[in-house]
Formats: structure tokens, C-alpha cells, sequence
């Protein structure tokens, strides 16, 4: 179909940009992190989002190259920002199954790591529950490597997988990203205000850090925060933006 035609030729000609969205405290509004997102604008298509051309880069194999992409200029832009002067956070970078299968992802990572020269603290992966039980022994070899480097690991769209838990205690998990469908009733659903809270409650006793996504409110912030959660990040706080952008953001934002 046209999609992966012309996904293979972006590929192919790095035709893709990445957008910066800040992670922050909930207990001073300091940015911690940022999630690196995947954004392209095809001459004929338009403005693709990744919810729609991430499937079909799974799908065909693409994924692997783009994602190497992804990893590479995330550690082109931390040094780029190193260079200008910035007071450097780490990126987040989203990672499919497909990629974790692939026996040489960790080294892939910590190679674009060692070529820019970013220290592997700089450097967040985001991997969804579903990637954590999928079959292959790659993936649990590829996240041990990457944690034993100081690669922090997050679970994304955590609590819409239906993976068993039993991952959170197998796999090296520095934190966990509570989906933004949750968020999305605070603090009036009361289901939602029960499984959030005892994802937040989990995640600590767990020593896990835990992030809030897509948080847009006020209301869902100061929940958020009375409720223990750590990290927030949503359209509330800062969109995702441009390199140049995060470059001129002040260290604490509101
Ligand atoms: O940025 P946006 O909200 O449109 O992203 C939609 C989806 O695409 C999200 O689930 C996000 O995790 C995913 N996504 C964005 N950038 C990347 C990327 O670089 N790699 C992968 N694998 N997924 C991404
Ligand atoms: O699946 P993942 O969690 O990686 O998805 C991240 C996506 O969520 C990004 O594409 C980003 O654009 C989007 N996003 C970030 N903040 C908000 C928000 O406050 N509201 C909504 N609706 N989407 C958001
Ligand atoms: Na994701
Ligand atoms: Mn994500």
C-alpha cells in the first residue's frame, strides 16, 4: 500500500523528525526528562501521525531501521544540546517489540550511546507491557545489557496490556507510565480514581517510579500529586516541541 511505499523511502532518505515533550516533578515542576516522539510529513500524504504508520512499520520490518534512526538523533540532539550549553536532561525514547526481539538492539543503543559521546543515564527507554512478554530470549537479554549500562527502563500505556505482572518482578523496570486513558476520569470517575491509585501504590511499593501521561488539568494534576504520583506529562505542563524549542525552556516550567 502507498503508506509503506512511501515509509520505506522516508526511511531510507531520514525523512523524520523528532518532537521533545517534558516530563515533570510533581513535587517542583523541575523538568526531568524528555519523551523523544516520531513525527513525519510526507509530500503526498501529509502529516503522519505514529499511531498510524508505527503499526505498518512493525508490520514490515521497517521499524528496526527507523527505530535506529530514533536512537541515533536522540544522541545527535543530547549532543548538540551538550555542545550549546544546555543544561542536558534525558531523552525517552518509544521502542517496539520488534525491536527488543532483535539481538542487536542493546548494542545498537549503547554504540549511537558511545559514538556521540552521552553517558547511558541521558538515555530512557519505553517499552510497553505487551513487548515484555512477547516471545523471544532477545528481549530479556537486551534489557538486562541496556539496565546494566544505567538505561532506565519504563513500561508504557501502563494497565491497558494484558500481560500478567509477573514481568514487573523478571524484568529490570525503573518506572512505570500510567496511561493516559486513566488519567483521562481524574478525579471525578471512581474507577479510575481507584486504579490509578492503586498503580501509584503498587509502583512505590515496588520502588518504581511512575509517571502520569496525558495529564491536561488542573484537577488531574493536583490528584496526581495528593495521590503520591512522582512525574507528570501532558499537554497541562508542555506540548511535545521542536529541539530549538526545548533549548530555550526555562528548568521548571509554570
Ligand atoms: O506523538 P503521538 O501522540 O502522535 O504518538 C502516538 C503514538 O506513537 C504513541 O503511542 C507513541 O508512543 C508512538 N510513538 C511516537 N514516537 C515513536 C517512536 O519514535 N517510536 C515508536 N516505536 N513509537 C513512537
Ligand atoms: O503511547 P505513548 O504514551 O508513547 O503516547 C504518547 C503520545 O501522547 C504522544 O504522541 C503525545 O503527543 C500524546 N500526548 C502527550 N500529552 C498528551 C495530553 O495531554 N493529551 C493527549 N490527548 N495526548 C497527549
Ligand atoms: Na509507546
Ligand atoms: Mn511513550
Amino acid at each position: 500500500i502507498a503508506v509503506e511505499s512511501r515509509l520505506r523511502r522516508a526511511t531510507e532518505r531520514q525523512e523524520f523528525r523528532l518532537y521533545y515533550q517534558p516530563i515533570t516533578s510533581l513535587s517542583d515542576n523541575g523538568i526531568v526528562s524528555y519523551e523523544a516522539l516520531l513525527r513525519w510529513h510526507d509530500e503526498e500524504l501529509g502529516e503522519m501521525s505514529p499511531a498510524s504508520f508505527i503499526a505498518v512499520a512493525e508490520q514490515t520490518g521497517l521499524i528496526v531501521p527507523m527505530g535506529r534512526w530514533v536512537v541515533e538523533e536522540s544522541c545527535r540532539q543530547l549532543a548538540a544540546w551538550r555542545r550549546a550549553g544546555v543544561d542536558v536532561r534525558p531523552v525517552s525514547v518509544n521502542v517496539e517489540a520488534v525491536q527488543l526481539q532483535d539481538p542487536r538492539f542493546a548494542a545498537m543503543v549503547l554504540d549511537s550511546l558511545t559514538a556521540a559521546g552521552i553517558p547511558p543515564e541521558l538515555m530512557h527507554l519505553e517499552v510497553t507491557e505487551l513487548s515484555l512478554v512477547s516471545h523471544g530470549d532477545h528481549v530479556a537479554e537486551n534489557m538486562r545489557t541496556l539496565s546494566d549500562a544505567r538505561i532506565s527502563i519504563y513500561v508504557d500505556d501502563f494497565g491497558t496490556g494484558y500481560a500478567s505482572l509477573d514481568y514487573l518482578r523478571r524484568m529490570p523496570i525503573a518506572g512505570l507510565k500510567i496511561d493516559r486513558s486513566f488519567v483521562d476520569g481524574l478525579p471525578d470517575d471512581s474507577q479510575d480514581v481507584t486504579l490509578t491509585r492503586s498503580m501509584i501504590g503498587m509502583a512505590r511499593s515496588l520502588g518504581l517510579q511512575t509517571v502520569a501521561e496525558g495529564v491536561e488539568t488542573w484537577s488531574q494534576y493536583q490528584f496526581l500529586r495528593e495521590s503520591g504520583c512522582a512525574l507528570v506529562q501532558g499537554y497541562l505542563l508542555a506540548r511535545p516541541m521542536p529541539a530549538d524549542a526545548v533549548s530555550r525552556l526555562p528548568a521548571t516550567l509554570h
